[in-house]
């Protein structure tokens, strides 16, 4: 696949601000994001939200930032650095995501926003709390330009059972009338497939999107890395289905280079781009 602009030695890249949580291990979250940015020639901005505890079997606990220290953090760079997009993943609380969307309206400009819904880890631990889903609702995806649910997520959010193309379909427009531009309703955990199909919905047109499924266990960071590159390619003025595009094909790349990492599930790797 062709990857994005490289920036040329001494010249600023693109800007991506990750609004996210850390990753003890190193797997997925803000080290994912990072990573992925990094490789793919963009510099990575970050507002911490949350510390979390935690390495391939599992999160231990998180410890949470306070909401106006993560506003601030958007402020100043968003002011001193500037940004071409940003994305948000673990905002663990009703509270933090209410901070970080007063911030976005008041810093964010017209700047795309990806928002993941990250509602739980890979092994099921909570990353958000009760408050957290309706605060995504009403206050944070009205602001996003795409919003990229997992079907675990898009059960929670909108209490639809994804099984099939009719019901992925019927998702998408849950999830659009919610107020972001875009709503892509990933397919990845649907059964009995051997690609992965995502659909994205803009309120008037459909767009499929199949990979082939890669049979790993060492998917950790996955969704992250999908956002991230989505991100990316948005900064680097890509339209939205383009954007997914790309990274949909990153994120394959990035599964078929995953390594066995602790006891547990190892992560999603774009290091095959140093090679
Ligand atoms: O992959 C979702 C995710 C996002 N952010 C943090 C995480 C996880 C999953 O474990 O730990 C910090």
């Amino acid at each position: 696949m062709s990857y994005l602009p490289l920036p040329g030695p001494g010249e600023t890249p693109m800007r991506v601000l990750a609004i996210a949580g850390s990753d003890s291990g190193g797997g997925a979250g803000l080290q994912a994001d990072v990573r992925s940015c990094t490789l793919l020639g963009v510099h990575a901005l970050c507002a911490v939200t949350a510390v979390t505890v935690q390495n391939s079997v599992g999160v231990r606990g998180f410890h949470t930032v306070p909401g106006d220290v993560i506003a601030a953090q958007i402020e100043v760079v968003c002011h001193d650095i500037g940004l071409q997009a940003a994305k948000t993943g673990m905002l663990a609380s009703g509270e933090i995501i209410g901070a970080v969307a007063a911030a976005w309206r008041e810093h964010g400009g017209d700047v795309p926003l990806v928002v993941d819904p990250v509602c739980a880890s890979m092994h099921g631990d909570p990353l958000l709390d009760d408050d957290g889903l309706a605060s995504l609702r009403t206050e944070l995806f009205p602001l996003a330009t795409l919003v990229t649910p997992n079907l675990h997520e898009v059960r929670l959010l909108v209490d639809i059972d994804v099984v099939d193309a009719d019901s992925q379909a019927e998702a998408a427009r849950a999830l659009h009338a919610l107020g972001p531009k875009w709503a892509l309703v990933k397919g990845g955990h649907l059964h009995g497939l051997d690609t992965s199909p995502d659909l994205l919905f803009d309120g008037n047109d459909f767009c499929e999107f199949e990979s082939p499924r890669v049979d790993t266990v060492h998917d950790h960071g996955a969704g992250d890395t999908l956002a991230a590159a989505t991100a990316c390619a948005l900064a680097h003025g890509y339209q939205v289905p383009d954007a997914v595009a790309f990274a949909k094909g990153w994120v394959t790349e990035c599964l078929r280079a995953s390594y066995p990492l602790g006891h547990g599930h190892g992560p999603v790797s774009p290091l095959f781009r140093l090679s």
